[in-house]
């Protein structure tokens, strides 16, 4: 058994999102999300589960903030709702929503814990899905307003931004598979949207940082390394096109203008309505990288595939070798050491911070209301061991934040799903750490882990 170190000024932090955790859909005027619209709609959600409530944060964000002080953590990832703060997706900043947000973060503040707000983690205002999406290509516009006011707004006691969560999986899931919101199930739309939103980085970038030249402008990118599933050269070539669409297809755009080769014939420019000039206008030279990572995904060639990827993900979710989380994903803590060590190598050891990472147990309280979550406490240990390597070997990580601080409104799964360092008794809300977030605590106050 060793000692593993992490650098001086290594931030322990814990993310959360707004949806997943706020709850007060309606209320102080609020608009409506396309997640309201969606998980209202019903037969979309397990158990019919809705984020009307939540984890109530939106009245009990102290709640939050004691316990991010009881776990020793120097940063708080959380977002900030679209909707709450333009209930209609533009027009003037809403008072109430605002107010919020500048009474988290000046509590955060207070308490030594660095804000680390994310712009966009997919509540949507409903009056711009109306308006046609992130296909519709004005959306871009309709965002950058938004971030321009709410960094104008925070940006006086705010440092570290986000512009997106995840934007691989949000277009995916919300315009492709339709398994998200707004439930959409078509190809072409899809593909529109990855180009708006890819417009919409580099226009949030460039107004954020006209707004507020000193911030410090990521986005949390979801990253798996993508190995190929057999030995043959075709397999190899799937996963290298996989890794083009899951995990670079918005940093390419972002830090070098152009595509990636996902597709079997090339970027369909056509089909995603790039413009003129369009290649320079998704440029954003961020100022550091975020991942999220969970674990790693396994592809394999699939010449009839009728996308034009010539590629598919063989399931589970990351391969069969590794223990499974409850939620059946892979446990694969040396994904996170190969990512890591993968962006640092094609980017020129760009600064990374690491936005998410956790797993789901379903471990509840005992009967003296211990929640003895173990198989969590392991998962993070094998993680942060990982990341300490690619430490080692050269890659500039600058944070590690713990998906999640508490159980909350996990998508598609609903409330079944727990990720959270803090048991939370639905519905009355009430939280309660668990041993992960013990384990957690100390690990963040002596900066370091036992290995
Ligand atoms: O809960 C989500 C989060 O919103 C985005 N990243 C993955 C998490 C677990 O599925």
């Amino acid at each position: 058994m060793g000692r593993i170190l992490f650098p001086d000024g290594f931030h322990w932090g814990a993310a959360t999102a707004s949806y997943q955790i706020e709850g007060a859909w309606n209320e102080d005027g609020k608009g409506e999300s396309i997640w309201d619209r969606f998980t209202h709609t019903g037969g979309k959600i397990a158990n019919g589960d809705t984020g009307d409530v939540a984890c109530d944060s939106y009245h009990r964000y102290r709640d939050d903030i004691a316990l991010l002080r009881e776990m020793n953590l120097t940063s708080y990832r959380f977002s900030i709702s679209w909707p709450r703060l333009l209930p209609a997706g533009r027009g003037a900043l809403n008072a109430k929503g605002i107010d919020y947000y500048s009474r988290l973060v000046d509590e955060l503040l207070a308490a030594g814990i660095r804000p680390f707000p994310t712009l966009y983690h997919w509540d949507l205002p409903q009056a711009l899905e109306d308006a046609g999406g992130w296909p519709n290509r004005d959306t871009a516009g309709r965002f950058s307003d938004y971030t321009d006011a709410t960094i104008r707004a925070l940006g006086d006691r705010v440092d570290d931004w986000m512009i997106f969560n995840e934007p691989s999986i949000f277009t995916v899931m919300g315009y492709w598979a339709g398994i998200h919101a707004p439930g959409r199930r078509d190809q072409d739309a899809f593909l529109k949207a990855t180009h708006t939103v890819n417009l919409a980085h580099g226009e949030a970038f460039r107004a954020m940082r006209a707004a507020r030249p000193n911030a410090r402008i990521g986005t949390a990118f979801n990253m798996s390394p993508c190995e190929p599933a057999g030995d043959s050269e075709a397999d190899a070539a799937a996963a290298a096109r996989w890794h083009a669409l899951v995990n670079v297809w918005y940093l390419e755009p972002a830090l070098r203008g152009r595509y990636p080769d996902a597709f079997l014939d090339g970027p369909p420019l056509d089909r995603m309505g790039v413009r003129q000039g369009d290649l320079e206008r998704v440029r954003a030279p961020l100022d550091f990288l975020g991942i999220n990572l969970y674990t790693r995904t396994l592809v394999r060639a699939n010449p009839d595939d009728p996308a034009g990827l010539g590629a598919q993900a063989v399931g589970p979710v990351g391969g069969n070798e590794g223990p499974k989380t409850d939620f059946g994903w892979e446990v694969w803590p040396n994904a996170l050491y190969d990512m890591v060590m993968r962006i640092t190598s094609d980017y020129g050891r760009p600064a990374i911070e690491i936005t998410e990472n956790g797993c789901s147990c379903d471990a509840g309280p005992d009967a003296k209301g211990v929640v003895n979550d173990t198989p969590r406490i392991e998962f993070h240990r094998g993680y942060l061991e990982a990341l300490a390597r690619a430490i080692a070997d050269g890659a500039d990580v600058r944070g590690y934040h713990a998906w999640t601080l508490l159980d909350n409104f996990e998508w598609g799964e609903g409330y079944r799903q727990r990720f959270g360092l803090a048991w939370v008794n639905f519905p009355d809300t009430e939280r309660t750490l668990k041993a992960s977030g013990r384990w957690y605590g100390r690990a963040a106050a002596e900066n370091g882990i036992d290995s």
